[in-house]
């Protein structure tokens, strides 16, 4: 059992899900491109291991991350992204699809999705697949600074709504100052192992 991430350190960018080494366990990030999965991966580590980019559709790779003995934290491709080569935009589905399935140390999914602008269709779709795959999921709102304060409890308490889970069960975090990081951190451990 893992204490912590902050041993938590870079080992591959693979396009090929097949090519990915073995795992002890993983818990494997999804959600929009741009949403906020690198700087999250680097808040639940408390440093820089995963590449922030400011321009969305960058990070085309699966990107591995080991937190220590084979626990693997796994930063997926965004979907959503407009631009790039075609192929790459139709391979991005299978690809991640493929992953997912065929991981068997596979432990849960984050679904990141954006606290302001809320699921997207995409994001609703990513949320049946994963059910109807029977994957476990919990859902992180990220961004959570760009909510006014004001309307952050109704904001909270729709997006749970969405995806029929409770405000609660709701990660709710900033990645730039931590605010809500450790739940979510404390959830991963424990799946992890
Ligand atoms: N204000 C704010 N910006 C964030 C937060 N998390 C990520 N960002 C910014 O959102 C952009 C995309 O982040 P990134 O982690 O690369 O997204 P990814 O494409 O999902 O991996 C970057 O400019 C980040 O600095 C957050 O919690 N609050
Ligand atoms: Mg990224």
């Amino acid at each position: 059992m893992l204490s912590s991430l902050s041993k938590c350190r870079y080992i591959a960018s693979e396009t090929k899900p097949e090519r990915v080494v073995e795992a002890f366990s993983e818990v494997a990030f999804v959600g929009r491109s741009n949403v906020g999965k690198s700087s999250l991966i680097n808040a639940l580590c408390g440093r820089d291991v995963a590449y922030v980019s400011g321009t969305p559709g960058r990070t085309r790779c699966i990107n591995i991350f080991d937190a220590g003995e084979g626990r693997f934290l796994v930063d997926l491709p965004g979907y959503g992204f407009a631009k790039g080569p075609l192929n790459e935009i139709l391979n991005w589905g299978p690809m991640i699809e493929t992953y997912l399935a065929s991981r068997r140390s596979l432990q849960m999914v984050v679904l990141v999705v954006d606290a302001k602008v809320g699921p997207t269709p995409l994001d609703s779709q990513m949320g049946l697949w994963l059910n109807s795959n029977r994957i476990d999921f919990c859902v992180t709102a990220s961004k959570i600074d760009k909510v006014q304060p004001s309307k952050s409890f109704a904001q909270k308490k729709a997006v749970a709504k969405f995806f029929g889970i409770s405000a609660e069960e709701l990660f709710w975090v900033n990645s730039k100052n931590q605010d809500g990081v450790a739940a979510l951190r404390a959830e991963i451990l424990k799946a992890l192992g």
